[in-house]
């Protein structure tokens, strides 16, 4: 966003109300106004058909390329989000972790929803998707999914059996593990029905498309630092601390076993474990970019 915000073809308007500094990092305003002129974000009283179609078929080429990425036979973190999106039904709630899970299922949401208009969206078919926001933490998001997965217990109709809605999470492995401990249960607690859906990448993939992501390539040593301090690496045993907390846990190993685990009944606190590669993800989340431009490009020239 900031280097979005920096560059010198992109015109930069403030509005800054007050006096006093106004936030502009980039130092790259054009313009800055005290307040939003009459009519700035006003609906526009003529469609530009054309212009509409156009923008319509470079979405429909986008989302081509997406689709393309994530139903074939590799385990990421989109094609697992795809696969986590599309098991909810729109009765069912998915919480959704901060990092790369949050930014994948917005990837793939589409493939849901082709026609989804922002106000009008009716035409979301997958679950309802929470997740917590203010700093965009990754703490306390074990604990959040369980009180979702109470709240959705207790909005079920009874006797809705296999019907009833399902609670489901997806979250990264260091945001499972820094709120491992809301996995613990007294006996005087109520029973939770939960799925939690673990990204384990050993680490914070996040930090490989930010900017310290290219350190890899400056230096061996900057490599090593970007490893250490980034991406945290931490070599954690998921199974036996779910053990601990009596919480039931499967390694998954593809997205089709997923989808099964998935669809299937479950009872309980259930984590569902999926390893994933992180050394790629820099070079993965580039290529994909790469495959969204030639396919809208495509769809433009013709
Ligand atoms: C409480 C808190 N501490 C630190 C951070 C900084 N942070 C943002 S993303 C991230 C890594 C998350 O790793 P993971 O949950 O495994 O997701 P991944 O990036 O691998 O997809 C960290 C440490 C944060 N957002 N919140
Ligand atoms: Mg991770």
């Amino acid at each position: 966003m900031q280097r979005l915000l920096g560059r010198p073809d992109v015109a930069v308007t403030v509005v800054a109300p007050g006096a006093g500094p106004w936030p502009d990092a980039a130092r790259n305003a054009r313009t800055v106004l005290p307040a939003l002129p009459d009519g700035w974000l006003a609906p526009a009283s003529t469609v530009d058909d054309a212009f509409v179609e156009r923008w319509r078929a470079a979405s429909r080429a986008a989302a081509g390329a997406v689709d393309r990425a994530t139903s074939g036979a590799v385990v990421d973190g989109p094609s697992v989000a795809r696969a986590v999106a599309r098991a909810g039904r729109p009765r069912d709630v998915l919480v959704v972790g901060s990092s790369s899970p949050v930014r994948d299922l917005d990837l793939v949401a589409g493939l849901l929803a082709p026609d989804v208009h922002p106000d009008d969206p009716g035409g979301w078919a997958g679950p309802r998707v929470l997740a917590n926001r203010g700093l965009a933490g990754i703490d306390g998001t074990v604990s959040t999914a369980i009180g979702v997965a109470l709240a959705v217990a207790r909005s079920a109709p009874a006797g809705a059996g296999a019907d009833r809605p399902r609670a489901r999470a997806l979250l990264g492995d260091l945001t499972f593990l820094h709120d491992v401990g809301g996995l613990l249960r007294g006996p005087h607690e109520p029973h939770v029905d939960l799925q939690l859906v673990v990204v384990n990448d050993d680490g914070g993939s996040i930090f490989a498309g930010l900017e310290p992501g290219g350190l890899g390539a400056t230096s061996v040593a900057a490599a090593r630092t970007f490893e250490r301090v980034f991406a945290t690496p931490h070599g954690a045993n998921l199974a036996p601390l779910c053990a601990g907390y009596g919480v039931d846990h499967q390694l998954v190993p593809d997205v089709a076993a997923l989808r099964h685990a998935l669809a299937a009944p479950s009872h309980g606190v259930q984590v569902l474990e999926v390893r994933v590669p992180r050394d790629d993800r820099r070079r993965s989340a580039a290529a994909l970019a790469e495959q969204v431009r030639a396919a809208v490009r495509a769809a433009l020239a013709g």
